[in-house]
């Protein structure tokens, strides 16, 4: 039985994003591999599956080139994953999809399906939803497809029965990812990988973790923390390089470092393979979750980037987001990765709660002080499943992601927070500024050119310096 994996394009719904994010995240700034089904294809294929994969979001197919390739690959079931912004784009992907293949059970996966599972299946072109994490789902799914099983035995999936839907009882997250096999990078194109910044190609991304303790209210990720055993990290490291030629890797955890004991083994064991000569890599994590000795660590092992999440410089919006640093912390952080040869990245939302035009100029303000390396600005997306999108649903009684995943009618205005007194047209502006003024310094285009090792990185910088304008 042949299982086909498919990233249909992902654009995200341009209502919450403008147009220069849009651009970055989904038309070619940051293309990174969809692990979660690159993670579920070698399972299945554990499992005696024939699978393949098609990113076609990497691949910039357009809908008939997507359907072709499908063609070529003759399925039996078809897979797709999503996220909620660009889900409703993806659904009409789906139906276009569904025409040529209407016999192909359709199933949807990853953290969309989980939060809206019941509002999903009203779109009648899915056939069947993973709720949750799908390591045990999906095999116990497709074994009882096969076999003609009895679906409500399984727990964590959705599918209709007739015009009703059944929502089974949710499976629990698993404890550790020991055993789980690296994500089946053979069935991608990881040639194709790539971000803006990076500074070697190809570039892949690895998760050495999943989940973040702390609280922020705009943020969604779980609150547990799924560590992956430091070996296994250093055993897939070393796969990308010597089986996949890969040269730089994007460590996607939330907060790398949030065990610090953890990375400094994750850094010592790359450091005793060797495989910091021949590669480097980027990280993201908190300020306050960092000491000197783990930066001088890291920096050793191959880092090369670390994005800190700064968002703001007003401190009232901070602790309102339960994300309260010093400010100090994060001078003496970005001063410790620069020192040790690591560029930083700060992360930096405008439209944060009690938003004013004179707060976003203090953010920029901050953002040069810190004399960063590069920086990304973006709006703040109230996002499903946090605590802000519960505050400011029951400020104005409405349930926007809800309403989007019915394909409802909605406006953006719905998930503006209240407090925010610049309108969206007036952040959309700050925002093209924020880059502007952060970019287009004497100071920084200095500062950029003295860290420039190769006429191919002064291209790069050229060309996103391009897409600011
Ligand atoms: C790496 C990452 C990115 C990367 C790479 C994206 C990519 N190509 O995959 C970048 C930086 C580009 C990115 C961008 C964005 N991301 Co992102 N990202 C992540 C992150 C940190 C890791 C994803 C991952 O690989 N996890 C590891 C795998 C193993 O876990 P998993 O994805 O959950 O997969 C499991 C299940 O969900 C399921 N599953 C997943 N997919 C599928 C598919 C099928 C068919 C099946 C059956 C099962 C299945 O099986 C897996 C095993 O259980 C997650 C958070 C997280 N920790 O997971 C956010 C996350 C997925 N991103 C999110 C968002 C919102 C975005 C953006 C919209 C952000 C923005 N503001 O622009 C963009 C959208 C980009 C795009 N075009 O898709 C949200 C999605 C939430 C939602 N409601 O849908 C997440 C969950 C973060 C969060 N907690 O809010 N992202
Ligand atoms: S914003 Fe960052 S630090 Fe805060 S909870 Fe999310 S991942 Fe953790």
């Amino acid at each position: 039985m042949k299982i086909l994996f498919v990233q249909a394009p992902q654009y995200m719904d341009k209502r919450f994003y403008t147009k220069k994010v849009h651009k970055r995240y989904s038309e070619g700034g940051i293309i990174a591999p969809p692990l979660g089904m690159a993670y579920m294809a070698s399972i299945m294929r554990k499992h005696g599956y024939d699978v393949g994969i098609i990113d076609g979001h990497a691949m910039k197919y357009d809908i008939n080139e997507l359907i072709e390739k499908i063609r070529q690959e003759n399925p039996d079931v078809l897979m797709f994953g999503v996220v909620t912004p660009a889900f409703i784009t993806v659904v009409e992907w789906l139906k276009a999809i569904k025409q040529h293949f209407p016999n192909v059970p359709m199933i949807l996966g990853g953290h969309h399906t989980t939060i809206f599972p019941r509002e999903t299946l009203t779109h009648k072109v899915i056939d069947y939803i993973i709720v949750g994490e799908a390591w045990h789902t999906l095999p116990e799914l497709m074994d009882s497809l096969k076999n003609k099983g009895d679906l409500s035995n399984i727990k964590g999936i959705g599918f209709r029965n007739g015009e009703e839907i059944i929502i089974t009882p949710p499976r629990e997250r698993i404890k550790s990812w020991d055993g789980i096999p690296f994500p089946a990078r053979d069935l991608l194109p990881n040639f194709k990988y790539t971000s803006t910044i990076s500074k070697r190609k190809p570039v892949t991304s690895i998760m050495t973790a999943q989940g973040c303790p702390f609280k922020c209210t705009y943020c969604a990720a779980e609150r547990f923390v799924v560590f992956r055993d430091p070996i296994e990290v250093a055993d897939e490291v070393e796969e990308c390089v010597n089986k996949y030629g890969i040269q730089e890797i994007l460590f996607y955890d939330e907060t790398f470092t949030v065990n610090q004991a953890r990375a400094m083994k994750i850094c010592e064991e790359i450091i005793r393979r060797g495989i910091n000569k021949k590669i480097v890599f980027a990280i993201r994590t908190r300020a306050d979750c960092v000491t000197k000795e783990l930066i001088d660590k890291i920096a050793e092992a191959g880092c090369i980037r670390i994005n800190f999440g700064i968002e703001t410089a007003d401190e009232e919006a901070l602790k309102k987001m339960k994300r309260y640093l010093p400010k100090e912390k994060i001078k003496q952080a970005v001063k410790w990765a620069q020192d040790a040869g690591i560029d930083v990245l700060g992360f930096f939302m405008l439209g944060v709660p009690g938003e004013t035009v004179e707060n976003i100029k203090n953010t920029i303000n901050f953002a040069k002080e810190l004399n960063l390396d590069y920086v990304l600005f973006t709006k703040l997306t109230i996002s499903p499943n946090t605590e802000l999108f519960d505050e400011v649903q029951q400020e104005n009684g409405i349930d926007y992601w809800r309403k989007f995943t019915l394909g409802e009618e909605v406006v953006e205005s719905e998930v503006r927070l209240p407090s925010c007194s610049v309108s969206p047209e007036d952040l959309d502006k700050w925002l093209g500024k924020a880059y502007r003024q952060f970019y287009f310094r004497p100071a920084y285009v200095m500062h950029r050119i003295m860290k420039l090792n190769s006429f191919g990185e002064f291209k790069e910088l050229f060309k996103s310096a391009l897409s600011l304008i």
